[in-house]
């Protein structure tokens, strides 16, 4: 029998199937990571969702940031889950019954109709709420999305550069792994040692229902971060010295990304406020002279507790490429590091590790310790375009969108071998994917 052309036939495109990945993870609301390793919303997650969102549905995508910003604390500050009250509390560990942000955040002004944790992430927003108003400015217009958006992104920013500046020089301090998003970095190894963990019978890890233990972190980091998180709760989650206060040059190039967002946005509106453009510069010019080091060739974290930087190289000192305000021979310098035997782009990988492949922490499957992260790779791409590297960006693109069909939309992968690991069907690894197709 001759067979006619049947299109259902043919294998559905990168572009359907990361749609698709969009779909299934879509609440009505607000889009999940993953249906079962974390089913709420995440605050980093939503951002990045809501820049490949924006390709798919402009609506949904202002949608996506609306519903994060309808939970932001009266402080200013973001928090980095928004708890979905129609999911089971054992479903992932630590829930609202842990954080119990309405009673325990009430002095610094947790909203009291949606439960949300009381730390924070990436302030990756305001660029986000940018990149989702250009994709459709007449809607965006209509529906008052950026009007809406300004005051509320304006005072997270606040929040960060007013409470969080624990290191007195002009920086954001994350008080713990979980805010930086990279959470078992091996950066956070020597701070967090001063933490003593809390007993694991304390609580139950629901992540390894999901997850085989080996490509997740250990129980003790998990001690570690519960101890840290409870202490924070239990002191109201009022801001000041704590046992654990780094500075990370991703989060804060990240803000001084979203300042220069916020610069546009602030001018489309015609709103009249505080420079951000001088804002954004004096973030990346604290950012050079606080956390660039020259014989590592990069930006690596400060240890504000210890007041020194930490030896290790993680793609956060890399992510800063991503400034336009960036001197140039630091520029090249990141670039050729980037490509050099620390991260191997272009050589022995092709997509950037999270973690340096030389250093003695390095594990090609556990998490941040070292496997690829479609989002660093995002912003590093981004980055390279941005400082003139058409050819690196390109390569990296290219890499990306081959490894993201191939892994199916993985949460991460073996920097050398491309293997998934984590979760399939990722949010932020779909959403990218559609942001470099277009
Ligand atoms: C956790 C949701 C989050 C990401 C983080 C990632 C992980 C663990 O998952 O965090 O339980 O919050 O490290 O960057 O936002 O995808």
């Amino acid at each position: 029998r001759e067979t006619a052309y049947d299109p259902a036939a043919a294998p559905p495109s990168l572009h359907v199937r990361a749609a698709q990945v969009l779909e299934g993870n879509w609440t009505g609301a607000s889009t999940v990571p993953s249906r079962g390793l974390y089913p709420h919303q995440w605050s980093w997650d939503s951002a990045f969702i809501a820049i490949g969102l924006r390709h798919l549905s402009p609506l949904r995508a202002q949608t996506e940031l609306e519903t994060l910003l309808a939970a932001q604390w009266a402080d200013g500050r973001i928090p980095h889950i928004v708890f979905n009250p129609s999911v089971p509390l054992d479903a992932y560990f630590p829930s609202p019954d842990f954080w119990r942000s309405s009673t325990a955040g009430r002095a610094a002004g947790a909203p009291r109709t949606v439960q949300t944790s009381g730390i924070v992430q990436p302030p990756v927003h305001a660029l986000a709420a940018w990149l989702v108003h250009l994709a459709d400015p007449g809607l965006s217009r209509a529906r008052g999305f950026l009007a809406r958006a300004y005051p509320r992104l304006a005072a997270w920013h606040d929040y960060l550069l007013h409470r969080r500046d624990l290191g007195g020089g002009g920086l954001v301090s994350v008080v713990h792994p979980w805010e930086q998003g990279m959470d078992n970095s091996p950066c956070w190894d020597r701070p967090l040692s001063r933490v003593a963990p809390a007993p694991a019978r304390s609580f139950r890890r629901a992540d390894l229902d999901h997850g085989a233990p080996e490509d997740r972190p250990t129980d003790l980091d998990y001690g570690r971060y519960v101890r840290l998180a409870a202490d924070y709760r239990d002191r109201g989650y009022a801001d000041g010295p704590g046992d654990f206060a780094v500075e990370d040059p991703a989060f804060n190039a990240l803000l001084a990304a979203s300042e220069h967002a916020l610069e546009r946005i602030a001018h489309e509106l015609g709103a009249r406020g505080p420079a951000r453009a001088a804002r954004a510069e004096r973030l990346t010019a604290a950012l050079v002279e606080r956390l660039w080091d020259p014989a590592a060739g990069m930006f690596l974290c400060r240890d504000v507790r210890a007041g020194e930087l930490i030896p290790e190289r993680g793609v956060s000192g890399l992510v800063p490429l991503l400034l336009p305000g960036l001197p140039g021979d630091l520029a090249a310098t990141l670039v050729r590091t980037m490509c050099g035997p620390h991260f191997g782009l272009g050589g022995t990988t092709r997509l950037v590790p999270s973690y340096d492949l030389l250093g003695d922490a390095f594990d090609p499957h556990r998490y941040w310790r070292g496997p690829a992260w479609f989002n660093t790779n995002w912003l590093l791409e981004r980055g390279l375009r941005l400082h003139g590297e058409r050819g690196r960006a390109d390569a990296l693109r290219k890499g990306m969108l081959h490894t993201a069909g191939a892994s199916g939309f993985a949460e991460y992968v073996d920097p050398y071998t491309a293997q998934a690991c984590g979760a399939t069907g990722f949010g932020w690894s779909a959403a990218l994917t559609l942001d470099l197709l277009h």
